[in-house]
């Protein structure tokens, strides 16, 4: 079996991101193969697989150069298990069965030994059978970096999938409207003046910050960190799931979506509440263990009018 050369600097790399470097390049047995130097530090390999699947590693040392996410209708990037390792899939218009791709390449590239890689190899196949039958086809681009990763909308896609599994660095997406989170750590959204974003995530822990126009982030609990940033935010509390969400600018605008089952106005809210500490910031517990946190507010700053149950 033949594998790729390492990259000019691999010797000069830290042990961890060495070992990423190999890890995915020798995943694989390559047909033909070549280098470009990414801008800024680093290089891009372009490879054929042996199944004739066209894969492109991006190997970059610096935070300079966002990651272009192409053309395509959507955008995955993973964090592969390996020190601030990624892997970016995004669609592609030529595949016949892009699914039964996308799940190759998903058993492939997720190390099953890392903690959390079974949650996330089950949740990018969930994806992997949604896209079973449709018409969209699908690259994979693997990213190793030193930094944080930022994917850059180059055309008419809208949504990217952002999936973290080790935390590490933090991930930009710049010009997305949509971004599904999967996987701890911090996405922030980036997006042009005065459009906002929606912000999906899932149970892990994340730290999402919107951008200056008016978005929508939402969790499925976890313990979260949410930034709304300037414009018209809402903000979603997972009441049922233990959800401990700390807001770092809830204020006039702003909404809080309440997801309790039972419960459908401000009264009923009141009744789940089993402490309010008003010392700085606004702690409110409520009976089903989750815990609200709005730094910098009074409770006479929240207003019935800022809440809407979903
Ligand atoms: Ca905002």
């Amino acid at each position: 079996m033949s594998y790729i050369p390492r990259p000019d600097g691999y010797d000069d790399l830290p042990g961890w991101t060495q070992n990423s470097i190999s890890r995915q390049l020798d995943r694989y047995e390559p047909t033909d193969y070549g280098w470009s130097d990414l801008a800024g530090g680093g290089s891009i390999i372009d490879f054929v697989a042996a199944n004739d699947t066209v894969l492109q590693l991006v190997l970059r040392w610096t935070n300079e150069d966002p990651i272009a996410v192409g053309d395509e209708r959507f955008g995955f990037i993973l964090n592969g298990g390996d020190h601030q390792s990624a892997l970016v899939i995004e669609g592609l218009p030529e595949a016949t069965n892009p699914g039964a791709y996308l799940q190759e390449r998903i058993d492939k590239l997720i190390d099953m030994s890392v903690p959390g890689a079974e949650d996330v190899h089950r949740s990018l196949s969930l994806i992997a059978g949604k896209l079973w039958n449709s018409s969209t086809a699908i690259r994979t681009v693997g990213v190793i970096s030193e930094a944080e990763v930022t994917l850059t909308k180059t055309s008419d896609a809208d949504a990217v999938l952002v999936l973290n599994l080790n935390e590490a660095g933090g991930v930009v997406t710049e010009g997305f409207n949509e971004i599904v989170v999967v996987g701890g750590g911090e996405v922030r959204a980036k997006a042009e003046e005065g459009v906002g974003v929606r912000i999906s995530a899932d149970s892990r822990d994340q730290v999402l910050i919107g951008t200056d126009g008016d978005d929508v982030l939402l969790s499925a609990g976890g313990k979260d960190v949410f930034t709304g940033g300037a414009g018209n935010d809402q903000f979603a509390f997972a009441a049922d799931f233990g959800h401990e969400l700390t807001i770092t600018d809830f204020g006039a605008g702003d909404m809080l979506l309440v997801a309790m089952d039972g419960v459908d106005d401000v009264e009923q809210l009141k009744a789940r509440i089993s402490s309010i500490d008003v010392s700085d910031d606004l702690v409110i517990r409520f009976d089903t263990g989750a815990v609200l946190t709005l730094i910098g507010v009074a409770l006479d700053d929240l207003t019935a009018d800022m809440v809407i149950f979903i």
